[in-house]
């Protein structure tokens, strides 16, 4: 089962206009693929935005873009209650927050231009923060669509003590 959802990540980077020498991608195809994920009735918006981004240098190599899918695919309900957990503290994560929260939690390391991408495509209000309306709810909504996994089964007073674990981890080493 993991072996053909490989395939099918393959399959899909594969649309995109990859360069052969570096097998990657545009940092707009990225966007396009980030927005394949999200609530179909932010789609037609979304869209419009990732071809709208900045022109960027940085491509996205394959293992990135696997690396972005696993995050959603499988830790996302995990981001989402570390956001929630914010939210109450904040109006949302700026872009060094969010990639400190991004990586205590799901442990993806993603790229500077990465977070650009997100943040140009989700700050709705452009104000520099994510809040979780903005990036969770846009998101999370749409990985039902896609009949991506449930959460983890796991009882969820002890996963939500992992996420505040990470959490606190991302504070004490900022
Ligand atoms: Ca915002």
């Amino acid at each position: 089962m993991r072996r053909l959802h490989l395939e099918v990540l393959k399959l899909e980077f594969h649309q995109f206009d990859v360069d052969a020498q570096t097998d990657s991608i545009s940092m707009s195809d990225f966007a396009l693929s980030i927005v394949s994920y999200a609530s179909p009735q932010h789609l037609k918006k979304l869209v419009e935005k990732a071809q709208h981004i900045p022109k960027y240098e940085e491509r996205v190599t394959f293992q990135q873009f696997y690396e972005f899918d696993q995050m959603i695919r499988t830790r996302l309900h995990d981001l989402g209650l570390a956001y929630k957990l914010y939210n109450s503290m904040s109006s949302g994560l700026d872009r060094t927050d969010f990639h400190r929260v991004v990586k205590a939690v799901t442990k993806t390391d993603l790229t500077k231009t990465q977070v650009d991408v997100i943040f140009d495509l989700f700050d709705i209000n452009k104000d520099g923060h994510l809040n979780v309306d903005e990036f969770y709810a846009q998101v999370m909504k749409g990985r039902h669509s896609r009949g991506l996994d449930t959460p983890r089964d796991i009882g969820i007073s002890e996963f939500f003590g992992h996420v505040v674990r990470c959490v606190k981890e991302a504070y004490d080493e900022a």
